[in-house]
């Protein structure tokens, strides 16, 4: 069955590469991947997730302000009764040279179920995808995955 997932940049960054890039992929992965685009509020991630009846939510930001326009997104995915819906956020998540070890504990702790940092490819996002929303990956994959170990 084919997985729905919500893609956007959050707050007022408009930085468009990386999420046009991670559509394409998780195109080609079989996932539906509705893309909001960039400068997208959290009212717009919590209403797609509701009216595509999505499985997950993935947040990108690059330009250094994901923890101030994260704030309270949890609460409004709990307000919508959304808790089941698994939650990404990648990319530049702070400013600076922060170690990304506390960002990512940081995020986590705000509710999101992974933390990506810039360096993400988005094949680490698919496996991930993969892996909590219990898919098993496509039969031509499994076939050159099992060539390329012979
Ligand atoms: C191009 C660019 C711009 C362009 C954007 C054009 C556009 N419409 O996209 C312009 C010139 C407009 C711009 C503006 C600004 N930018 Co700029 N920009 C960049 C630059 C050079 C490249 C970004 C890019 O396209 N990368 C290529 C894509 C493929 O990579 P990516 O975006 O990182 O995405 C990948 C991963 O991050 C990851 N990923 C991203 N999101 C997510 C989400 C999930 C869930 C997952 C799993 C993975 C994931 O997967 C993606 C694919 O591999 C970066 C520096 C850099 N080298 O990264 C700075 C950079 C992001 N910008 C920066 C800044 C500060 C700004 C401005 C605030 C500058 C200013 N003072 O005006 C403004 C912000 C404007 C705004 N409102 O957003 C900083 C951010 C600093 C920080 N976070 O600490 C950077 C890092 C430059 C720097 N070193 O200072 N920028």
């Amino acid at each position: 069955m084919t997985k729905t997932v919500i893609l956007g940049v959050i707050g007022s960054d408009a930085h468009v590469v990386g999420i046009t890039i991670l559509e394409q992929a998780l195109n080609a992965a079989g996932f539906d991947v509705i893309n909001l685009g960039v400068q997208s509020s959290q009212q717009e991630f919590v209403d797609a997730a509701t009216d595509h009846d999505a499985e997950a939510v993935l947040v990108s930001s690059l330009y250094g302000h994901a923890e101030q326009d994260c704030q309270g997104f949890h609460e409004r995915v709990a307000d919508a009764d959304l808790e089941d819906v698994t939650t990404y956020i990648g990319g530049n998540l702070s400013v600076g040279q922060t170690d990304f070890e506390e960002t990512k504990e940081k995020f986590q702790k705000m509710g999101f179920d992974r933390v990506f940092n810039s360096e993400t490819d988005p094949e680490e996002a698919i496996e991930a995808l993969r892996a909590d929303l219990d898919i098993r990956p496509p039969e031509s994959e499994r076939e050159s995955s099992r060539t390329v170990s012979v």
